[in-house]
């Protein structure tokens, strides 16, 4: 008979939610994103307003939230810092801002929850933004000046730090596809960012450690799977570009200081830092079909392959693939640093096939742990339903569902299942008996896993 046996974590395991200032706090109306949806151009029309309200003090819902997940049996949370916050204007730094940061880390640290915080997270001050965001010539010293105050303001209530938060997204989205502030079409100007931002990584990377030796720090990668989507030499070649330069080419850089094409066309050298870990925000596979009718993605297009089951709008050509988290920890093992998977997650309002979705997952990150991958923790994406970006309010990642309205709060089956998880730091056959039973081969192996 077959036996399946619980797939158990390293001890100390980290396990969280990931968050992020724009989408959480509320009324971030410094920032070039705000801008953006108030000049209408989200794609359901909505705007992020009070978001889940967790920058307001007096209504304490940031620290009912941290309390839920405590409860839970989280034991790490990673939000981000509002640059436009702490600096409103160029020079002028707020301490009403820093105190409220710090009060929602102090909480988090009385709940034993390790706080992970990352420094940019898509937004940028309008100060910035107004001298050319990104593409301004000192931008990475101001990142720099940014990132040693924050440091300095919050340093001892951190220890766990992320610079930059999927730098080619922001890249991608912002200065290649046109769809975020400022609505640029230009490969020259979306590799510059890029290049910019591995250095603005490094320059904070160093600020931070100057102040703070013992903090760890990280960038954080959004690293999709490209795989062609049939076994002939023109899909092989476009997919290969994508994977080259969406994801080898940063890691590159930040790992290894070596800057190649097209990076090099936009800063010479990155200097020798120390990255303590390596920050993985996983979403799935693309698989690439040559194309001359998608000049946009170099002559790549995301087709879905037969049978591969699919997200749902507007990602539609993104599919479910829990083995790529394997694969993305194999990657990143090579450079023998500490992995965190910084976000994994999935639009579900129905939460029909989330639990699978943990589940297969995370079997799948176990197989990369026992297949020697140092994952220290994994922050599922996310933890209420949240503003996302030009998708507004119309998907929802949460193990919480939210009324945007009355922020009325209501878990979903997802967080029960993942507080199990947790707190066992296991998944076990009856947690997947219960939740999503049909996942029980995928999660424990055919065969079975045990004697
Ligand atoms: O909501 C975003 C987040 O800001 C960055 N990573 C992907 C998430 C889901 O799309």
């Amino acid at each position: 008979m077959t036996v399946f046996q619980p797939l158990k974590f390293p001890e100390n395991f980290l396990w969280g939610v990931a968050t992020a200032a724009h989408q959480n706090e509320g009324n971030n109306t410094n920032n070039d994103f705000w801008a953006w949806e108030q000049a209408g151009h989200t794609h359901d029309g909505t705007i992020s307003g009070l978001a889940t309200d967790w920058w307001d003090a007096g209504r304490r819902r940031a620290e009912a939230d941290f309390a839920r997940a405590a409860e839970m049996g989280l034991n790490t949370l990673r939000l981000s810092l509002e640059w436009s916050r702490i600096e409103p204007e160029e020079n002028r730094w707020d301490d009403a801002a820093i105190d409220r940061y710090r009060q929602l880390l102090t909480e988090l640290r009385r709940l034993n929850i390790t706080p992970m915080v990352t420094l940019h997270h898509f937004t940028n001050p309008l100060w910035l933004a107004a001298r050319g965001g990104w593409l301004a010539d000192d931008v990475v010293s101001r990142f720099e000046r940014y990132a040693a105050h924050a440091v300095a303001a919050l340093g001892d209530l951190v220890d766990l730090w992320c610079t930059i938060n999927e730098p080619l997204v922001y890249a991608y989205l912002s200065h290649l596809v046109g769809d975020w502030s400022p609505g640029r079409h230009s490969f020259p100007q979306t590799f510059k960012i890029a290049a910019r931002m591995a250095l603005a990584h490094r320059a904070a990377e160093h600020a931070i450690h100057a102040r703070q030796p013992q903090a760890q720090v990280g960038l954080v990668k959004h690293q999709p799977i490209f795989d062609p989507l049939r076994d002939n030499r023109l899909d092989k070649m476009v997919s290969g570009w994508q994977e080259m330069l969406f994801n080898r080419r940063m890691f590159e850089a930040v790992y290894e200081n070596r800057l190649r094409f097209p990076l090099n066309l936009f800063a010479r050298e990155i200097s020798v830092g120390r990255d303590d870990f390596i920050g993985i925000n996983y979403y799935g596979r693309q698989t690439v079909k040559f194309s001359l009718g998608a000049p946009f993605t170099l002559f790549g297009k995301l087709v879905a392959p037969p049978g591969a089951e699919m997200w749902d709008a507007p990602w539609a050509d993104r599919e479910i693939y829990p083995h790529g988290l394997y694969r993305v920890c194999r990657q990143a093992a090579k450079y023998k640093k500490p992995i965190f998977i910084t976000e994994n997650g999935f639009a579900d309002a129905a939460d029909t096939r989330r639990p699978r979705f943990l589940l297969t997952h995370l079997a799948a990150l176990h197989r990369a742990i026992q297949s020697g991958a140092d994952v220290r923790g994994y922050y599922y994406w996310t933890f209420v339903d949240n503003y996302e970006w030009v998708e507004g309010w119309s998907t929802r990642f949460g193990l919480v569902a939210l009324n945007p309205e009355t922020q009325e709060r209501t878990p979903r089956r997802s967080a029960e299942l993942y507080g199990e998880i947790a707190r066992a730091n296991a998944i076990t056959p009856a947690m997947v008996e219960k939740f999503a039973p049909e996942a029980m081969v995928s999660v424990f192996g055919m065969a079975g896993n045990g004697a």
